[in-house]
């Protein structure tokens, strides 16, 4: 699956990229240099490769993307972004998409359009111009993409929760019948009295109920060393598609367990007295649940 991130240079594409997929904190991306040409990185989520194609904003760039416009063949996600700090920007931000517009109305293939409003928020920057600002971007810009179907968001990486969300629901997008089992199971999550993540085996949080958790799309890491470890003792000990792993002390009523399913999901639960009845019941449909969540990954894989 390709992702292309393409708007002019300084927008923010290679932040976007760094918070959300490699655990850089807002503030590292300060210091970041305009990206040379295009990097492409690779990023495995639900056990489907990612690509995420970060073209460089500067001009010369531009130009040679639009003169051999293969780079953007087989985009499934085009996402092009605007910084709206940066209010004298929006009509060359504009020119260079109705320019890839072009280009892609030439493929066969039509990608998804998602559309980034991006730097929402007052960091150096007046909260009053800011509103005034998207109003106006999204009268220019919404124009360019008026006979596509396309999604649009304000975006900012400063609110890295939201971002991750976004990515998220496009990745599961791509599952049948899998984005209704993510609603279904952040509502259950809310309800039950228990710090739990589900991720996949590589750290994707898919959905939580704590706070402070992630990097962007990813778990912390000691806890996705851990789940990892739990998998390849899963491969190599258990030899079974699926596995519980619990965890308790002496001390303290507290307890930690983790479930792995069909060897691509993980349910990781924190809490007190987890193996009490009580507890056990409340979970067990989320369980089952995740079961079918899993089941449904590894059917569509092999599809
Ligand atoms: N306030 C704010 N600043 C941001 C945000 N995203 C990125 N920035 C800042 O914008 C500047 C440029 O970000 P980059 O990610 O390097 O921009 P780019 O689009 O990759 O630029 P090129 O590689 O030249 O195309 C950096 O100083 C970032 O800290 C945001 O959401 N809010
Ligand atoms: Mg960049």
């Amino acid at each position: 699956m390709k992702i292309s991130l393409v708007g002019l240079s300084g927008c923010g594409k290679t932040s976007i990229y760094a918070t959300t997929f490699a655990f850089k904190k807002p503030e590292d991306t300060e210091k970041f240099a305009p990206t040379v040409m295009y990097e492409v990185r690779n990023h495995p989520y639900l056990g489907l490769n990612v690509s995420i194609f970060d073209f460089g904003g500067q001009e010369q760039y531009r130009e040679s993307y639009l003169e051999k416009t293969e780079v953007f063949k087989e985009t499934d996600i085009l996402i092009p972004i605007i910084d709206l700090h940066d209010k004298d920007s929006f009509q060359e931000a504009s020119n260079y998409f109705s320019k890839i517009v072009n280009v892609f109305q030439s493929f066969e293939k039509k990608p998804r359009i998602v559309i980034f409003y991006h730097k929402y928020d007052s960091k150096n920057f007046e909260k009053e111009a800011l509103e005034v600002n998207y109003q106006e971007a999204k009268k220019i810009i919404g124009e360019i993409f008026k006979d596509w179907d396309y999604k649009e968001y304000k975006t900012s990486i400063y609110d890295q929760e939201q971002l991750s969300m976004i990515f998220r629901d496009l990745l599961v997008a791509n599952y049948k019948d899998l984005q209704k089992q993510v609603e279904n199971t952040q509502d259950l999550l809310k309800n039950i009295n228990a710090k739990i993540i589900i991720s996949d085996i590589n750290g994707n949080v898919i959905v939580h109920n704590v706070s402070g958790i992630s990097t962007g799309l990813q778990l912390r890491a000691d806890l996705r060393d851990f789940i990892s470890s739990c998998n390849t003792l899963r491969e190599n000990f258990f030899r079974s598609d699926s596995v519980k792993f619990a965890g308790s002390t002496e001390e303290s009523e507290k307890e930690m367990n983790i479930y792995i399913f069909k060897y691509i999901l993980s349910v990781l639960i924190m809490g007190e007295n987890l193996s009490s009845k009580e507890f056990q019941d409340e979970i067990s449909q989320l369980l089952k649940d995740m079961e079918l969540f899993a089941q449904l990954v590894v059917k569509a894989h092999e599809e």
